[in-house]
């Protein structure tokens, strides 16, 4: 096991809002412990720490006392990875590493990794490709504002660090006209397979990361053990639109219902990875109805909802959105009969996907939606 370390960086005010818009430190942690073990499971995160920043630096994004304190922590304990849940330039990174002897990663990279590392079909690649030239990009521009401030801002800045910068980032550049080249025509077959699905009425899963949109979408279908979908403790695990068909046109429901399983949602998010999954989000977009599959026993619940909410509107879904309230079987008897009680009361079904209760209830939702 190698141990790490996740690093929480309470961002001076104005960019703190910006950034995480104040979300509970204690959560902000633990969903990063998770997103690391899930990353790698040779890792260990033995160290995590809250530190406050008054200002970011541009050299080492962290002041000089805490980098001190952080080395000392991390030479002491042997740690070889730094998690930090704030983004920082390619410069920023390669001083931290430097001055602390360990690997640092922050959040948006992780994120990334993951997504790589669960890309399986052609275009979940090449999307997962594009969302790292922008981000790439954005890093350079980074590491470029930083050499402007030290020559005041003003003027060519000249020198072989220009010249290297402008080099990554035509090729950058390159790189990216040629995964949209290729993902564009991805995207003409996609359009097609969705003209074949014009006379369906598409009922699509969203919701947060491990809600448990895929564990829903095998318990709705009755899939068999070989047929179901990946439904492991892991953020992200399914990159890919799954669509499958519910039930075939009947008397009393003229078209065939369509169910669809789709990537989950986190916190920060940053939009240029939503925007890279565009094209496999349309499902979501496309979508006559969305079930919003939300965790109601974990803590930050609300706030997981929020996020989603966002995403979707960003993403510009008109479909009718129905809540599922799922995981009441985590919840203490007096919870579970508080949230079965106020589901009822808003619209919304309360069930397990795992043990499968209240999913009979929500099936015959379901199998109407084309009536309603
Ligand atoms: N206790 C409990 N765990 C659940 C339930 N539904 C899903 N899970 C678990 O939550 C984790 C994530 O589930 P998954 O379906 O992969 O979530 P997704 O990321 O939204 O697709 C897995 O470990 C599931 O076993 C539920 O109703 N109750
Ligand atoms: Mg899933």
């Amino acid at each position: 096991m190698q141990p790490a370390c996740v690093l929480h960086v309470v961002l001076p005010r104005a960019s703190q809002q910006a950034q995480a818009e104040e979300r509970e430190p204690l959560d902000c942690i633990d969903e990063m412990t998770h997103l690391v073990q899930s990353s790698d499971a040779r890792l260990r995160v033995v160290e995590k720490k809250t530190i406050h920043l008054r200002k970011t630096h541009a050299q080492t994004f962290i002041g000089k006392g805490s980098l001190q304190a952080l080395g000392e922590l991390i030479a002491d304990r042997g740690i070889v990875a730094l998690y930090l849940d704030a983004p920082i330039s390619a410069v920023q990174q390669r001083n931290l590493e430097r001055s602390l002897a360990c690997s640092v990663i922050d959040r948006i990279s992780l994120i990334l990794k993951i997504f790589a590392a669960n890309a399986k079909s052609q275009e979940g690649r090449l999307q997962v490709s594009r969302a790292e030239c922008v981000w790439q990009k954005s890093r350079l521009a980074k590491a470029w504002q930083h050499l402007e401030r030290q020559r005041g801002g003003k003027g060519f800045l000249g020198g072989p660090g220009e010249r290297q910068i402008e080099l990554d980032r035509r090729m950058i550049d390159k790189t990216a006209r040629t995964l949209d080249k290729k993902l564009d025509k991805l995207n003409r077959n996609r359009g097609l397979q969705r003209r074949a699905r014009q006379n369906c009425h598409l009922i699509a899963l969203t919701g947060y990361t491990n809600s448990g949109k895929s564990t829903l979408f095998n318990k709705l279908l009755a899939l068999p053990e070989a047929r179901r979908q990946d439904t492991r403790h892991q953020p992200f695990l399914t990159l890919d639109t799954k669509i499958k068909r519910l039930r075939d046109s009947t008397q009393s429901c003229a078209r065939t219902l369509l169910l669809a399983d789709t990537v989950g949602f986190i916190a920060s998010l940053p939009h240029f990875l939503i925007d890279a999954f565009t094209a496999t989000l349309q499902e979501v977009v496309q979508a006559q109805t969305i079930l919003h599959v939300r965790d109601i026993s974990a803590s930050n619940s609300a706030e997981q909802k929020l996020e989603v909410l966002r995403v979707l509107e960003r993403l510009g879904c008109r479909g009718r959105v129905i809540e599922v309230w799922n995981k009441i079987d985590a919840l203490t008897i007096n919870r579970r009969l508080a949230a079965v009680r106020s589901a009822g009361n808003s619209g919304a079904y309360a069930i397990s996907a795992l043990t499968g209760e209240g999913c009979g209830g929500l099936l015959e939702l379901v199998e109407s939606v084309d009536r309603l």
